[in-house]
C-alpha cells in the first residue's frame, strides 16, 4: 500500500513539474555562461540574473550575450565551459527574497538541470543559504548538481529553504551550516515546509543544533537517498513534524550531541519506513515520540552508538522483516530477527550515484525480507528480488541495498572480525534497471528540446 502511495505521489510530482514544463510552450531555456554572481550587462548570463528572468518573465528586447528572457515554466541549464567551475555566491546581504543578494530567491516555476555532480557545483560561500523557494506555489526541481557553502545563523535551511513543491533528482547537499541553538537553528541540507520529493541524491556533512541532514514539517519522500556524516544535537539525519516516507535508503552515521542521531520523528509526525538502512548513527537510530505514527518493514536499524530505537513496541511499528542488532525496537512480528549482527560492510561506492552499506556474505539480512511488501529495487536500481543466498528462491533482502548472487560470493567467506578482503564486484544497472519514472521525464525533456531546435 506505501509503495503505491509513494508512487502515486512520484507520478503526480513529476507529471506537475515535468508535465507542466513539456506543454508549456512558452517556456524558455536559459543558459548560465559564467560562474560569476554579478547582476550586470557584460555579455554574459550568470545563474542570479538566470533565476531572475525566470522569475519575472519580462518583456521587450534581449540584450545579445544576456540571459534570455524568462517565460511561463523555465528550464535553466549551464554551458558545459562552466563544467568544474564552482558558482560561488558573492553579493552580501542576508535576508533579501528579491534574488538581489546572499541566497538565490525562486518565486516561479523553474527547472535547473546541472551537468552533474561533480559538474555543476553551486555554492553559498558562506554568505547565507543557497536556495530560498518563497511562498507555496512554486514547482522547482533541480537534478545533476551540488549545493554547498551556505551559512546561517538561527536561521532556518542553509542548504535549500523551501516552502513549495521541490523534486531533488541527483543532487549533492553537502557541507552547509546552521550555527546557533535556538529553536530556528535547523535544516542544515535542507528546511522543508512544503512539499519534496528526493530521488537518488546524497545529504551530506551538513551542521545544524536540529535536523542537521533535513528538517521537515510538511510532506517528504526520500527515494534511493542517502543522508550521512550530518552533524548536531538531535534528529540529526532527518527531524520530521509532517508525513514522511523513506524507501531504498541510508541513514548512516550521522553524529549527535544529544538523544538521537539518525531519525526523530516528533509527537505529530507520521512516517513510513521502508527498505532502509539506519546505522552506525550516533546516539539512538530511531526515536518515535507517539503512538502508531512510525511503521516500518524489510529494514535494518543496528549499531547505532545508542539505543537502536526508542519508543518500540506502540510508537515504532513492525510491519515485519526488520532486524535490530540490540533487541531495542521490539521486532516481534513475522520475518523479524532481533538482537543480531546484520553482517553490513562500511558506508561506500557500492555502485548507483550514492553511497550505502552492502550486505556481506552470510548476512541474515540477505534473502529475509518480504517479497509481498519490499520495493520493486533497491537504492541502485537492481531489480528485487535477487536470490542472494542461491537456494534457488529469489526472495527480497532487508536494507537498502538489493545484492547480487555474484557479488555475495566474491566476497568469499566472511572472517569473523569483519576485517577486509572484500571485493565487491560492480553492479551493472545501466540496462535492464534503468527506472522508467526517470527515463519518462528524461524523455519528456528530449522531445522538448529537440522540438525547439527545429
Ligand atoms: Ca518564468
Ligand atoms: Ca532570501
Ligand atoms: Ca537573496
Ligand atoms: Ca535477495
Amino acid at each position: 500500500m506505501h509503495r503505491l502511495l509513494s508512487t502515486v505521489l512520484y507520478l503526480f510530482l513529476s507529471s506537475a513539474l515535468f508535465l507542466s514544463f513539456s506543454y508549456d510552450t512558452r517556456a524558455a531555456t536559459i543558459t548560465v555562461t559564467t560562474a560569476s554572481d554579478v547582476l550586470a550587462t557584460d555579455g554574459l548570463c550568470s545563474l542570479r540574473e538566470a533565476i531572475t528572468r525566470a522569475n519575472t518573465d519580462p518583456v521587450g528586447l534581449i540584450v545579445l550575450g544576456e540571459c534570455i528572457l524568462g517565460s511561463g515554466d523555465d528550464l535553466i541549464v549551464f554551458d558545459p565551459s562552466l563544467n568544474g567551475v564552482p558558482i560561488e555566491l558573492s553579493i552580501p546581504g542576508i535576508g533579501d527574497d528579491d534574488n538581489l543578494t546572499g541566497d538565490l530567491d525562486i518565486f516561479s516555476n523553474i527547472m535547473i538541470m546541472g551537468n552533474g555532480v561533480d559538474n555543476t557545483v553551486i555554492d553559498a560561500n558562506s554568505i547565507e543559504r543557497v536556495f530560498q523557494i518563497i511562498g507555496s506555489t512554486p514547482m522547482v526541481s533541480m537534478s545533476q548538481l551540488t549545493i554547498t557553502g551556505g551559512l546561517l545563523v538561527d536561521t532556518i535551511g542553509a542548504g535549500i529553504s523551501n516552502g513549495g513543491t521541490l523534486l531533488l533528482d541527483n543532487v549533492s547537499i553537502h557541507t552547509n551550516v546552521v550555527l546557533g541553538t535556538t529553536s530556528s537553528a535547523i535544516g542544515g541540507g535542507i528546511f522543508n515546509s512544503g512539499t519534496v520529493a528526493i530521488i537518488e541524491s546524497t545529504i551530506d556533512n551538513n551542521t545544524a543544533d536540529r535536523g542537521s541532514g533535513i528538517f521537515s514539517n510538511n510532506t517528504l519522500e526520500i527515494f534511493q537517498s542517502t543522508v550521512s556524516n550530518n552533524i548536531g544535537r538531535t534528529g540529526v539525519g532527518i527531524m520530521n513534524f509532517g508525513g514522511l516516507g523513506i524507501f531504498n535508503s541510508t541513514i548512516s552515521n550521522n553524529a549527535a550531541t544529544g538523544n538521537t542521531g539518525g531519525i526523530d520523528n516528533s509527537t505529530g509526525g507520521i512516517m513510513v519506513i521502508t527498505n532502509s538502512t539506519i546505522v552506525e548513527n550516533g546516539a539512538q537510530g530511531i526515536l518515535s515520540s507517539a503512538p502508531g505514527d512510525l511503521t516500518i518493514s524489510n529494514s535494518i536499524v543496528a549499531n547505532n552508538s545508542g539505543l537502536n530505537c526508542s519508543g518500540s513496541g506502540a510508537n515504532i511499528v513492525s510491519q515485519g522483516n526488520n532486524l535490530d542488532s540490540d533487541g531495542s525496537c521490539g521486532f516481534v512480528q513475522a520475518g523479524d530477527i532481533s538482537n543480531t549482527d546484520p553482517m553490513i560492510g562500511p558506508l561506500a561506492d557500492n555502485g548507483g550515484p550514492t553511497h550505502s552499506h552492502a550486505l556481506l556474505s552470510g548476512s541474515p539480512a540477505v534473502d529475509a525480507g518480504n517479497n509481498a511488501t519490499c520495493e520493486n529495487e533497491g537504492q541502485r536500481a537492481t531489480l528485487r528480488p535477487q536470490d542472494g543466498d542461491d537456494n534457488g528462491a529469489a526472495v527480497c533482502d532487508m536494507a537498502a541495498l538489493e545484492m547480487l548472487l555474484s557479488e555475495l560470493i566474491t566476497q568469499g567467506p566472511t572472517s569473523s572480525d569483519g576485517g577486509g578482503g572484500c571485493s565487491m564486484a560492480s553492479v551493472n544497472n545501466s540496462s535492464t534497471a534503468f527506472p522508467l519514472y526517470l527515463l519518462i521525464p528524461a524523455l519528456i525533456l528530449f522531445r522538448r528540446l529537440r522540438r525547439k531546435q527545429k
